[in-house]
């Protein structure tokens, strides 16, 4: 666990970098513990539970849980939203416990992560909610779906789903009821059986700024979409937030469609539950823009106070791996935040929107999964997510288990991947870099490399002081050892459209 020991230095935390644990020096590395096809067995946060141990061993340090409350049926991998406060313990939505298992279960498998020393991030859903009880009539406009700011009709009433009671629960944590009054619009009347994007009207109601202008305002995401300003829904989630980390005793956040979300009442969200709770809460946000200028202004925007999905480096390894062999590797890096500010870099391959569904459709093909793994885990730069789906499968078989794969690189990033790193980003096909390794973990270094092509070699300084060592290929792609020479060089094979990891220990 990430702890702070010195008070007042919750000041620090725009330069967070759990990408290397302070405590320990160690490695961290983020493990996203959910993949969309998971079976709706409610056994889930049993799994994880029984899986620490081993995840510990590998050198995982931190896991993403999903969405932990009740969504709209047992079923819902946790983004659809219904009662933040209901974590599988009420009988709601035709179900007590959530997909993934019962609120007790839940915090017995954090108390299992913590005594291994594993960090859990919870996953924050705060820019609508689906599952309402009951419709009310709001009087609405319709607006342009390709320019939200474009009314496109008079104002009428409809039926909307924006009644949240929660009978199942009732008043236990919070009485808070929801009402049209605390959305700024919805997709549906039920009275007219339409689809249309409607604004809501009175009370002031516009969509909130500052938020991404795809679409000319992409407040609106889906479902009942929430009013970020109004006041009383904005001390309601700041109090929910602090009964949600305390409650499951959080060590830090992912935040969900951050894009849709009032830039400045995320920020301040994050800043309040710091400020009450007195952790550091690591932070990750999801920013879905293959755009490093829109993510830079929305770092710049939440005062650095978190940092962001690096989704240009996910499109450029899915690049890579659909462009059968021509892909300039030399490009790898560019337009990411691993590249130009890697301190706010949560690295990843892929994730429960990008495996194969009717979502992104940007998977990263199987061939090319160990060389991306390598690149986010071997490099200095970034912390780097494993996916539950590339690591077990998906449980629709359509991506395999990795984890042979994985594995070895793994075991290269807890004890290797140290110390001053050298880059050879100097052929279209074939690039590496390696770690010269440093006192604190003995044994440490290793040389990367990897070819989107032919097979081929490369000469890489790997320091003077692993001169007369010989290290070894441990992902098993290559037999055979390389000398490191007198003046700190090797000479490193890799075979065609593969990695090779070189270490001594
Ligand atoms: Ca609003
Ligand atoms: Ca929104
Ligand atoms: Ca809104």
């Amino acid at each position: 666990m990430i702890t702070l020991l010195i008070a007042g230095c919750l000041a620090l935390y725009p330069f967070q970098q759990p990408a290397v644990n302070a405590a320990t020096s160690t490695n961290g590395t983020l493990f996203q513990y959910f993949e969309w096809e998971l079976p709706n067995d409610g056994n889930h946060w049993n799994r994880l539970k029984n899986d620490a141990v081993n995840l510990s061993n590998w050198g995982i340090t931190a896991v993403w849980i999903p969405p932990a409350y009740k969504g709209t049926s047992s079923n819902d991998v946790g983004y659809g939203a219904y009662d933040l406060y209901d974590l599988g313990e009420f009988n709601q939505k035709g179900t007590i416990r959530t997909k993934y298992g019962t609120k007790s279960q839940l915090q017995s498998s954090i108390n299992t992560l913590h005594s291994n020393g594993i960090d859990v991030y919870g996953d924050i859903v705060l820019n609508h909610k689906l599952g309402a009880d009951a419709t009310e009539t709001v009087r609405a406009v319709e607006v342009d779906w390709g320019d939200r700011n474009r009314e496109v009709s008079g104002d009428y009433d409809i039926q909307a789903w924006t009644v949240f009671d929660f009978p199942g629960r009732g008043n236990t944590y919070s009485s808070f009821k929801w009402r049209w009054y605390h959305f700024d619009g919805t997709d549906y009347d039920q009275s007219r059986n339409l689809n249309r994007l409607y604004k809501f009207r009175g009370e002031g109601k516009n969509w909130d700024w500052e938020v991404d202008t795809e679409n000319g305002n992409y407040d609106y995401l889906l479902g009942a979409d929430i009013d970020l300003e109004h006041p009383d829904v904005r001390n309601h989630l700041f109090s929910w937030g602090t009964w949600y980390t305390n409650t499951l005793n959080l060590d830090g956040y992912r935040l969900d469609a951050v894009k849709h979300i009032k830039f400045d009442f995320m920020r301040d969200w994050v800043n309040h539950q710091r400020s009450v709770t007195g952790k550091e809460l690591f932070t990750v946000g999801e920013y879905w823009a293959n755009d490093l200028n829109k993510l830079n202004n929305y770092l710049s925007k939440v005062n650095g106070n978190m940092s962001l999905f690096d989704v240009p480096l996910h499109y450029n390894l899915y690049n890579a791996s659909s462009s059968g062999g021509y892909y300039d590797m030399r490009n790898i890096l560019n337009g990411t935040l691993m590249k130009s500010n890697p301190v706010k870099a949560v690295t990843f391959v892929d994730n429960h929107d990008t495996q194969p569904r009717d979502g992104f459709g940007t998977t990263v093909q199987s061939w090319f999964k160990p060389l991306a793994y390598a690149l986010i885990l071997t490099r200095e730069q970034g912390y780097p997510t494993v996916f539950y789906g590339d690591y077990y499968g998906t449980s629709d078989g359509k991506i395999p288990s990795h984890k042979s794969k994985i594995d070895p690189l793994l075991t290269a990033r807890k004890y290797d991947a140290y110390g001053p790193q050298h880059d050879y980003f100097d052929h279209q096909d074939i690039i590496g870099w390696t770690r010269e390794g440093d006192s604190a973990h003995p044994g440490s270094g290793l040389a990367t490399i990897m070819s989107d092509g032919p097979g081929g070699s490369k000469w890489m300084y790997v320091g003077t002081r692993n001169a007369g060592k010989t290290w070894y290929d441990v992902t098993g792609n290559r037999s055979g050892g390389v000398t490191i020479d007198s003046n700190g060089w090797g000479q490193f094979f890799v075979n065609g459209g593969s990695v090779s990891v070189y270490a001594g220990n």
